[in-house]
């Protein structure tokens, strides 16, 4: 429809179009999306950590939110009265946490003064919010958990890597991921006019694992086909459907409290 209207303006005005197709999207054009970035919407996360009631939809929740490629995994250690839970993007793609390849986005710590602190990393390294008492997922992740790998009581199992994967395709698919998006941009302004120059500046501190990743995602071309920027451009309806298109069967919700 669109590429009709703009043939009948005539051929000099469609070839712009037509040839930025054919092109793709270029390496600068990904590296510039917040995906590719490692930057997430820390506010909606947050209320996602304070609403799940389980570790599986606390992690669907936050997949659902980020908007890059990788899978986004949690783990959550203790360290006597101090628990900390981390967010990191699993950028080899092998569904579990490796230290020495992937990358750090967010972590909650819960005080033995019961109160919490959520912080972002790298890129999302402007960010910064106490927040007041509550269990929250804490309560669940250490009552459900069997001591882990490495002193981490809970850490996403890594064969829930297909799982969450196919949830997130279904999820990016839908009017819903629409909404989501929505919510992400509004939150990047009111970040860009909160945090100011530390929002801007933190975008190019980059991590050393994801700076191998990026030029990984170059010399391979596998930016062309992202996620993050192949969304932009396609043309999707405005939808404000927010509850419909959670995809993955009836076991998992999303309640959405104020
Ligand atoms: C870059 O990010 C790291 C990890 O969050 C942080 O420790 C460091 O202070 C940041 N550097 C700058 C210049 O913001
Ligand atoms: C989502 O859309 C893409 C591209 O249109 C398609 O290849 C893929 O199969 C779809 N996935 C699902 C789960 O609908
Ligand atoms: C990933 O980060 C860890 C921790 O900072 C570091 O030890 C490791 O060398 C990094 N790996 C790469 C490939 O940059
Ligand atoms: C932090 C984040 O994910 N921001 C994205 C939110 O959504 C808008 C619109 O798709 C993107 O431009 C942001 O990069």
């Amino acid at each position: 429809m669109r590429l009709g209207t703009a043939l009948s303006l005539g051929g000099i005005v469609a070839a712009g179009p037509l040839i930025a197709a054919c092109g793709g999207p270029s390496y600068d054009d990904w590296a510039a999306t917040d995906g590719a970035a490692g930057r997430i919407n820390l506010d909606d996360v947050q209320q996602a950590f304070k609403d799940s009631d389980s570790a599986t939809e606390f992690e669907r929740r936050v997949n659902e939110i980020y908007e890059g490629d990788g899978l986004i995994l949690i783990r959550a250690s203790q360290d006597g009265q101090t628990l900390t839970l981390e967010g990191w993007e699993d950028l080899n793609n092998d569904n579990e946490i490796d230290d020495a390849a992937d990358d750090q986005l967010f972590s909650i710590v819960r005080g033995s003064d019961n109160e919490y602190d959520m912080r972002g990393y790298h890129g999302n390294g402007y960010y910064n919010s106490h927040f007041g008492a509550g269990d929250f997922l804490f309560t669940y992740l250490i009552i459900s958990s069997l001591s882990g790998p490495r002193g981490y009581y809970y850490s996403t199992p890594p064969s829930r890597g297909t799982e969450m994967r196919n949830q997130r395709t279904t999820y990016r698919n839908s009017s819903a991921y629409g909404g989501q998006t929505s919510r992400n941009a509004s939150y990047n302004s009111r970040q860009a006019s909160f945090a100011g120059s530390r929002y801007q500046s933190s975008r190019g501190n980059v991590s050393g694992n994801r700076s191998s990743y990026q030029s990984t995602q170059r010399t391979s071309g596998s930016f062309r086909t992202s996620n993050s920027i192949s969304r932009s451009s396609s043309v999707r309806s405005s939808s404000r459907s927010f509850g419909g298109g959670f995809g993955g069967g009836g076991a998992f919700r999303v309640r959405l409290r104020s």
